[in-house]
């Protein structure tokens, strides 16, 4: 699909990186024709289109060969490389860039009247949580037997609804944990928004002189930023 002769670059359709993702690709000299409803985009001055999809399915579609590039929080495409792993799906993938955005960190919290005095407090409990492969893993490094429960929304109300003891959730000023009576505890994944490739070798050279142009102005607006 992605043979055509345009770069194909996923973004997040509606959500916390589509404003930072869209104004990179413009800042670059990217001229967008976005509307809306469309899930595609195409460029007026390059050869370059855009597909705007919910963010859990960049990293498939960039492991996939569907799309060339795709802007993606690290958190998601770890959990989502886990998860084809798991299932002996293809998981390669080339991180281009680490941007300056997004940043966030996945970190276990408990009710604040809770005990805990440690990952081990959390042996034969149930954690709800959107990202049950890195947790499983962090439980599994930690040597610790606890459950991850997979909740896709509302994680954050699974304690007071009696549905786990702790929470594995996003975290960036701490402001939603403190409003639900939530304490942040352990700190399992540092995240910010990257700029992924689909497996190399796989792109045709014309593509690739493309994304090498732009790699470069990319670097130019971050340093401009700092
Ligand atoms: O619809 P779609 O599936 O595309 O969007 P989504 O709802 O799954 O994702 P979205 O837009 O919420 O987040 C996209 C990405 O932004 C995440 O995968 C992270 O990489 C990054 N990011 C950065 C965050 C946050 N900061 C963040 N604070 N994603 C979510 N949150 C949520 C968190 O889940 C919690 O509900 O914000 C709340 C906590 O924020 P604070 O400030 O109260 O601590
Ligand atoms: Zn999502």
């Amino acid at each position: 699909m992605s043979e055509s002769g345009r770069l194909r670059i996923a973004v997040q359709k509606s959500g916390r990186l589509s404003d930072d993702s869209i104004a990179l690709l413009k800042a670059i000299g990217i001229k967008l024709n976005i509307r809306d409803r469309l899930l595609i985009a195409h460029s007026t001055n390059q050869p370059i289109d855009l597909l705007r999809v919910r963010d859990d399915d960049i990293p498939g579609l960039v492991m996939d060969g569907v799309v060339d590039i795709g802007f993606i929080g690290e958190n998601e495409l770890e959990e989502k490389m886990l998860e084809r792993q798991a299932a002996n799906k293809p998981s390669e993938f080339e991180v281009l860039r680490r941007l300056d955005y997004g940043g966030c960190r996945l970190s276990i919290a408990v009710p604040k009247e809770a005990s805990y005095t440690g990952i081990g407090s959390l042996e034969k409990k149930r954690v709800a949580t959107t990202y049950p492969y890195l947790l499983e893993r962090y439980f599994a490094e930690q040597k610790v037997n606890a459950k991850a429960v997979m909740l896709t929304g509302s994680v954050e109300v699974a304690p007071r609804a009696g549905v786990a003891d702790a929470i594995c959730d996003l975290v960036s000023t701490g402001a939603t944990l403190e409003a639900n009576g939530l304490v942040e505890k352990d700190v399992i994944f540092r995240s910010k928004a990257v700029l992924i490739q689909r497996a190399d070798g796989e792109l045709s050279d014309a593509k690739s002189t493309l994304i090498n142009r732009l790699i470069p102005r990319i670097d130019g607006v971050m340093q401009a930023k700092e």
